[in-house]
């Protein structure tokens, strides 16, 4: 992508209204823009971006054995009555009705949605266990949005919904859900610990916090700190269990089991949670299957959230410095930043063009700087904006035909000819 031709309005002052770092970041990048509170549009940038950990949540979802479908934004208010939740849900849902007078809802979750459909078509124990998940926009009127994308209006959230004919197969199910989320979050080099959490408005008597150790989280959280030496790759729901990380509102430090001196605390952000709730849904909304001995049973369910659009702004957190993103390659919204430091030379612009053309053919996502500005200017901009590389080509590429390649990261800088430049960045 030439820049010229791109849209990232990038700002060097910091907007006023922005508190955290990723905030700040993401519009100073012109990855998201406020259209009004909590609710944003997102510019080319950010929904690079935004794909980008929206498609690693979805590989690991399949690689764990569910099945991907699309439940509508809009969900009438009938399916929330049958489970006893739509009077429940209170103000953070936004309520609607359509021209027949019919009331409707912004989904701010879709257990409803998913039992119902699971109801009308799965009737037998052999069709178990299966699990459905979505990725979609949620709605909740929050009461205090804020930080950006981080606690948003709507927000695109990853919900899994796990069907079982049994106890022990929802564990499994449990279980399955965890591996996958300790593999997502690796992939985006995230290291997030499950915390024991209560349920909320989703219900039931398990339920886990995937929290990014981070200053700025909303959360604050309490944990063993054996936990700092755990090999979460590991980890099993068993093991999970015998070890204590509560999140605030689990915390009671009369009942707490871990000594004073052991016990560590911080803040930290939720990009996840999974609960199991048993026959919290499916009973109220029909969703029984026949077991082997012909008798109806209602299925053992839970689910699984993972925030997408809070993913971006959790990983800016997490990689960033004074002077800007440092995005980890997997969610990079381009791999590479290719500058001209002097685009009115003819025979250096040539020379960069075609640097250009032999990225793009050897596979290479690159955002191409080919704009007429100052050197500093440009720096600055790509620093700002975190691709991992930066190939930097002035006139004097043109005789060496070298060029300086610079990680973002760790700010080292190499001279290479330039056909090792593009071998290495299309490796
Ligand atoms: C699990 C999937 C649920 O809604 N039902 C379906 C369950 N869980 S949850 O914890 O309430 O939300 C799941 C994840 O969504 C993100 N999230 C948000 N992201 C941005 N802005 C918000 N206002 C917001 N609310 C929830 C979190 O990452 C949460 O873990």
């Amino acid at each position: 992508m030439r820049s010229s031709i791109y849209f990232y309005p990038t700002l060097k002052e910091t907007p006023q209204e922005a508190q955290i770092a990723s905030h700040r970041l993401m519009v100073r990048t012109g990855m998201i823009t406020q259209v009004t509170s909590g609710i944003y549009t997102w510019l080319p940038l950010g929904l690079r971006v935004l794909k980008k950990i929206e498609q690693i949540v979805r590989e690991e979802q399949d690689r764990a054995g569910s099945l991907e479908v699309l439940m509508p934004t809009i969900q009438p208010a009938e399916l929330w009555e049958k489970s006893g939740r739509y009077h429940d849900y209170g103000k953070e849902m936004l309520r609607m009705k359509d021209r027949h007078e019919r009331e409707m809802l912004y989904g701010p979750t879709a257990e409803e949605v998913i039992t119902d459909i699971f109801a009308r078509f799965i009737k037998s124990y052999r069709d178990l266990p299966k699990r459905f998940y979505n990725i979609q926009w949620k709605f909740r009127d929050e009461i205090r949005p804020r930080f950006g994308v981080m606690r948003g209006r709507e927000f695109l959230m990853k919900d899994n919904y796990s069907f079982d004919l049994t106890m022990e197969g929802a564990k499994a199910s449990y279980q399955a859900m965890l591996e996958a989320y300790v593999r997502t979050f690796a992939r985006m080099d995230l290291t997030a610990i499950p915390v024991r959490a209560s349920s909320g408005a989703i219900g039931g008597n398990l339920s886990h916090e995937f929290q990014i150790l981070a200053d700025t989280g909303e959360s604050e959280i309490f944990y063993d700190e054996t936990y700092e030496t755990l090999d979460v790759t590991t980890l099993t729901l068993d093991r999970l269990q015998t070890l204590y990380a509560a999140a605030d509102e689990l915390h009671d430090p009369e009942t707490c089991p871990v000594p004073q001196e052991k016990l560590k605390t911080a803040r930290g952000i939720e990009v996840g949670h999974v609960f199991y709730f048993g026959t919290k849904y499916s009973i109220p909304l029909g969703a029984f299957v026949m077991d082997s001995e012909g008798k109806q049973i209602p299925v053992e369910m839970g689910s699984y959230g993972i925030g997408i659009s809070r993913l971006t702004a959790a990983i800016i957190e997490a990689h960033h410095d004074e002077a800007g993103i440092m995005w980890p390659e997997s969610v990079a919204p381009f791999k590479v930043g290719l500058l001209n430091m002097n685009v009115k030379n003819e025979a250096c612009t040539k020379l960069c063009d075609d640097m250009y053309q032999k990225l793009l053919q050897a596979g290479v996502e690159v955002l191409y700087d080919d704009r007429d500005r100052g050197a500093g200017a440009k720096f600055a901009d790509m620093d700002l904006i975190g691709l991992p590389w930066q190939i930097i080509m002035g006139p004097r590429s043109v005789e060496s035909k070298q060029c300086e390649l610079k990680n973002r990261r760790t700010g080292e800088k190499v001279e290479l000819s330039l056909e090792d430049a593009v071998k290495k960045m299309g490796s």
